[in-house]
C-alpha cells in the first residue's frame, strides 16, 4: 500500500502546471469581461472620488492634487443587480503635465469619461458657457481625438460628468439640468449617443446613476 502511494506521488507534481493553466484561462476570462474605462478631467473636478465612490479600493483616500495613482481591477454593482468588473486603469490626476499620460489609458473599447465641475465650464453667477473657460477643455479633448487616430482605434465611447453642481445651484437656483446638458452636448458637439450626467459625486444617488450608465454597450 505504501508503495503503491510512492509510485503516484509524483502525480501531485502534475496538479502544479494544470493548476497555473486553470489559473490563467481564468485571468483571461475575467480579463475579457471586464470594461475598459479612462476617468479624465480638469483639476479637483473629482475624478479620484469617482474612483473611490465606485468601489476602487487603491483610491480609498480622495485627495487633491492627484499624480499618477494605479487603479486595480474592480468591481460594483448595477441598481438592477448586474455586477460590472472595471480593467485596471490609472487615476491621473487633472494638470496639465498628465495630459500625456492619458495614451497610456485610452485603447480600444475603451468608455472615456470626462469630469468637469460646473464653475470650469460655467462663469460666476451666470447660466452661460464662458467662451474662455472651454480653451483647457478642448485642449484635453483635442489630445484624446488625437490618441484614438493615432492608435487606429475603432471603437470607443465618450461621455461627460459634470460635478458640483449642487455647489452652483447655491448662486443659481434656478438653473436645469436639461439646459445644462443641451447647452454641453452642443458646444462639445456630442450626439445623442454620448452620456452627460450632472450631479453632485457626494450624493449617492448620482453615484447610483453613474453605476447604471458606465460601460454600457449602447453608448457606443
Ligand atoms: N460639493 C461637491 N464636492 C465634490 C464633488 N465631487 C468631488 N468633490 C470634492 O472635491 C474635492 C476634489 O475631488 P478629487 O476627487 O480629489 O478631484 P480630482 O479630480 O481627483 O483632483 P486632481 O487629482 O487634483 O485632478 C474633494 O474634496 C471632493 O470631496 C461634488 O460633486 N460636489
Ligand atoms: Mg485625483
Amino acid at each position: 500500500m505504501i508503495i503503491e502511494q510512492a509510485q503516484y506521488a509524483w502525480l501531485w507534481w502534475l496538479l502544479l502546471p494544470i493548476g497555473s493553466i486553470i489559473g490563467g484561462i481564468v485571468a483571461a476570462l475575467s480579463d475579457r469581461d471586464a470594461k475598459k474605462i479612462a476617468i479624465l478631467g480638469l483639476p479637483a473636478s473629482g475624478k479620484t472620488t469617482l474612483f473611490q465612490k465606485l468601489g476602487a479600493s487603491s483610491a480609498n483616500d480622495s485627495q487633491v492634487n492627484t499624480s499618477i495613482r494605479d487603479i486595480e481591477e474592480f468591481t460594483f454593482q448595477r441598481s438592477n443587480g448586474e455586477k460590472v468588473t472595471i480593467a485596471k486603469t490609472k487615476d491621473l490626476g487633472g494638470q496639465n503635465e498628465y495630459v500625456k499620460l492619458y495614451e497610456n489609458v485610452i485603447e480600444e473599447n475603451t468608455f472615456i469619461y470626462f469630469l468637469l465641475k460646473m464653475e470650469d465650464l460655467y462663469l460666476n453667477n451666470s447660466l452661460s458657457i464662458g467662451k474662455t473657460k472651454m480653451l483647457p477643455i478642448k485642449s484635453r479633448m483635442t489630445k484624446i481625438k488625437k490618441i484614438i487616430t493615432d492608435k487606429g482605434i475603432k471603437k470607443h465611447s465618450m461621455g461627460f460628468i459634470i460635478t458640483h453642481f449642487d455647489e452652483y445651484l447655491k448662486n443659481n437656483p434656478a438653473a436645469s439640468e436639461k439646459v445644462i446638458e443641451s447647452d454641453i452636448r452642443y458646444a462639445f458637439s456630442l450626439d445623442k449617443k454620448s452620456i452627460v450626467l450632472i450631479g453632485n459625486l457626494l450624493d449617492n444617488d448620482f453615484i447610483t446613476q453613474i453605476k447604471d450608465r458606465i460601460g454600457m454597450q449602447n453608448e457606443q
